[in-house]
């Protein structure tokens, strides 16, 4: 299913009267406190959100899985799955693969197929969590930091061939998660593994084109429950430095215990120049995978008030890979993934809104009360207007959930694909 750019423009057209009130009323509100909307328009424009490849279908727990109609089977699918969000919101721009839930056939035609839809390969991401019918070896007790190195290396193969994938697709960088850890006390001995978990990232490494980085990403626990062996970001720092100058950490919004103060983490990563990868999602507990802004809203903002002043202060950081790294148990997957960009969208906007200059001030005055006040005075703004605006202005809609439902899209998608399709995915 495409949608024309007529169809979106007279989708926009019902509500631009109203819209464009809001906008001009939070514009002139904005102009007083000497904001430049213009810049902050254009910069969510230019924000781009990679979508994973195995985020499209219904998710499920350990317990089951409910499917949805219409989910994409195929890689193809997939992407013309990403293509809509792209059409409507202008903000998802990339997939990012799971090696081997999808790996392509025909290399050619998929490279068209996403070029047709604006869509650019991000980070490819490897598997050495599951074992495959392929493989030799198992990953029961670990991949990379195996006691064996017939598993090491079978996994570091894996990575290679990951990166080998991307590379014929324009990907620049590999994203390694790794479950590897324990379940019992006593089973693993931690020195070794980290030992070896290093030494195989190392040959990794090495095996990237020049013009490649590596995301390094952590989690404290599952599926390990005692110990984990890339547990938190000081040890994927201390990799990542051990590997090289393009090697980084990734954080993973859920990859945290709880109450953990993910805004200091992106702060000190970026100070040092080794903040790569960011993935989104929320949680109340572990690693839920929930909706974006769903639970936690002000946290996300304080992340981005971080991710901002790390962007405009930080030039030793690179440019991030951003990614929704979400699962949808119970949502319309594409409809979950829009609130999701919106709430990353909003969050940023607000960010942006931080008088940076009178909150050094205040700092500096250790004015603790007018600190807080400035921050939630942009967080309390609503910004809703200049998202929308950033989105009618590359094309895409006022209102992506709104369109999505007047186009029956998910019906259509039904109608075409079937009510009894499964994505590849967790
Ligand atoms: C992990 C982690 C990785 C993702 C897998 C599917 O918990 O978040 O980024 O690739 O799940
Ligand atoms: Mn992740
Ligand atoms: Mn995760």
């Amino acid at each position: 299913m495409i949608l024309s750019t007529e169809q979106i423009k007279e989708f926009n057209k019902n509500s631009l009267t109203d819209h464009q009130n809001e906008f001009e009323t939070l514009q002139n509100k904005l102009i007083k406190s000497e904001k430049n909307t213009q810049d902050i328009v254009k910069k969510i424009e230019d924000f781009q959100v990679a979508i994973p490849s195995w985020a499209l279908g219904a998710g499920g727990t350990r317990f089951g899985r409910f499917s949805y109609g219409g989910e994409p089977a195929s890689l193809e699918q997939k992407i013309a799955d990403i293509g809509i969000l792209n059409a409507l919101t202008r903000s998802a721009g990339a997939i990012s693969l799971h090696i081997p839930w999808d790996i392509p056939s025909d290399y050619k035609a998929i490279k068209e197929l996403a070029a047709s839809n604006d869509i650019t390969f991000d980070a490819v991401n490897s598997n050495t969590f599951q074992d495959q019918p392929s493989n030799k070896e198992s990953y029961k007790f670990g991949s990379l930091s195996n006691i064996s190195s017939a598993v090491r290396d079978q996994a570091i193969q894996h990575n290679i061939d990951v990166i080998n994938i991307g590379n014929k697709l324009g990907s620049k960088s590999l994203t390694v998660w790794l479950a590897d850890g324990s379940i019992f006390p006593g089973q693993n001995n931690f020195q070794l593994a980290l030992q070896n978990t290093e030494s195989s990232l190392k040959n990794i490494y090495t095996n990237m084109p020049l013009d490649w980085k590596m995301f390094i990403e952590y989690k404290p626990y599952e599926p390990n429950f005692y110990s984990t062996v890339i547990q938190d970001w000081g040890t994927s720092f201390m990799l990542a430095n051990a590997c090289g100058d393009r090697a980084y950490s990734l954080v993973d919004l859920g990859h945290h215990l709880p109450n953990t103060n993910i805004e200091q983490i992106v702060s000190t990563l970026m100070l040092k120049g080794k903040l790569g990868g960011f993935h989104f999602n929320d949680s109340k507990y572990g690693d839920d995978d929930i909706t974006v802004g769903s639970i936690k809203p002000y946290a996300l903002f304080l992340i981005f008030n971080e991710l901002v002043y790390g962007m405009q202060n930080n030039t030793q950081n690179p440019d991030l890979a951003w990614m929704i790294d979400a699962s949808h148990n119970i949502k319309d997957p594409l409809e979950d993934i829009m609130q999701s960009l919106e709430a990353i969208l909003i969050a940023y906007a607000q960010a942006l809104l931080v008088d940076q200059k009178k909150l050094k001030d205040a700092q500096m005055n250790n004015d603790v009360v007018l600190c807080q006040e400035i921050l939630q005075e942009a967080y309390r703004t609503d910004v809703r207007p200049l998202v929308a605006q950033a989105r009618i202005n590359s094309g895409g809609t006022k209102n992506p959930l709104q369109a999505y439902r007047k186009f029956e899209i998910r019906k259509t998608l039904i109608k075409e694909r079937g009510t009894h399709t499964l994505a590849t995915g967790l």
